[in-house]
């Protein structure tokens, strides 16, 4: 089952949304597989946005992610990245469609609320990022053949 990293980022867990984050993939049938609230270190900022280095917005980033506590999460489900990415929409909250977290919360892209894989392979990677394997819940949901055809 495809699997994506889905971060609560700061601005979310200090507006008090990180229930409205996971009852929207709750509610959009996606199954939670692991989740940790935390601290992001200096170091998992840099690794995590590593591909970011050397952008201007890169050192507001990482100050970013760092501020406050996280809220990290394992969802997993058919088209699971494509469909997390839907959810949050467009990066920059003006151009996200309505109904879409960052629309629906959001304003300005350096405070966009969360941050969800952009491909299966970056899932994967970023999955073995942020989680020990031992963390990943295999489990059936009571739901599951109502939702997973
Ligand atoms: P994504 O989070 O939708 O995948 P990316 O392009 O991967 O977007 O950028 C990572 C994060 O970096 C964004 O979510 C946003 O918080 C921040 N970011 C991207 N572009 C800008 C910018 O132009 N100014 C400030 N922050 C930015
Ligand atoms: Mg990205």
């Amino acid at each position: 089952m495809e699997k994506t990293l889905v971060l609560v980022k700061p601005d979310g867990v200090q507006r008090g949304l990180i229930g409205e984050v996971i009852s929207r993939l709750e509610r959009r049938g996606l199954r939670l597989v692991a989740a940790r609230f935390m601290q992001v270190s200096q170091e998992l900022a840099e690794q995590h946005y590593a591909v970011h280095k050397g952008k201007p917005f890169y050192d507001g980033l990482i100050r970013y992610i760092t501020s406050a506590p996280v809220m990290a999460m394992v969802w997993e489900g058919p088209n699971a990245v494509a469909a997390v990415r839907q959810t949050m929409g467009a990066t920059r909250p003006t151009e996200a469609a309505p109904g879409t977290l960052r629309h629906d919360f959001a304003l300005e892209v350096g405070r966009n609320l969360t941050h969800a894989s952009d491909s299966p392979e970056n899932g994967e990677k970023e999955v073995a990022l942020w989680f020990h394997p031992e963390e990943l819940v295999s489990w059936e949901r009571a739901t599951d053949a109502w939702i997973f055809e």
